[in-house]
């Protein structure tokens, strides 16, 4: 069988239920499904939207994978969401588990029901964005046709702290 083309994905992750027992799991379970390229330092954030939530863990993997971006979305990210107990219900901000958003793949630029990409979130929340620095300081948003680093405000680079202590028990897991 002829080995389909493998496109760069950019993977953001967050959790805010039980959020380090998720994330490591969930970084088992996409290495089941994609080769993991990259692991981004994960940052300690107040809930957006929610405020009486509990705090995030945010951050992002770097994937490699043959499946188009639906399939990628629908198929392999839904289903480690559901895996991790992710629930959906009528308010698109609660609590959750976790969540694996497909934010960059490739040079792809789409706007289709269900699937924008680049995730136009990226440039308005810096756990989306520094992440993204962090695997690929030169990373460059297809349509956009500029460095990610030169489209964030300045001030974001110095908003978070990683987690270092969770990002080492992270990477331990993940033998590229
Ligand atoms: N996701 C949300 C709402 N608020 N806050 C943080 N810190 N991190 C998230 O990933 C997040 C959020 C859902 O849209
Ligand atoms: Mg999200
Ligand atoms: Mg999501």
């Amino acid at each position: 069988m002829k080995a389909r083309r493998q496109v760069r994905a950019f993977v953001a992750a967050g959790a805010n239920l039980d959020p380090e027992a998720h994330l490591l799991r969930a970084l088992d379970l996409l290495a089941e499904k994609t080769r993991v390229l990259g692991v981004s330092p994960f940052y300690r954030t107040s809930p957006l939207e929610r405020p009486d939530q509990p705090d995030f863990l945010n951050g992002a993997f770097l994937v490699e994978t043959g499946l188009p971006p639906r399939e990628f979305k629908f198929g392999v990210l839904r289903g480690i969401e559901a895996a991790l107990g992710r629930t959906r219900g009528s308010d698109p901000h609660q609590a959750r588990t976790l969540d694996l958003d497909l934010v960059l793949y490739g040079e792809v630029v789409l706007r289709e029901e269900g699937l924008v990409l680049p995730d136009p979130e990226i440039l308005e929340r810096p756990f989306l964005a520094l992440p993204l620095l962090d695997l690929d300081p030169g990373l460059v948003l297809p349509g956009r046709g500029k460095p990610l680093g030169d489209l964030v405000p300045a001030a974001w680079k110095k908003a978070l702290e990683p987690d270092e202590d969770f990002t080492r028990r992270l990477r331990e897991r993940w033998k590229p």
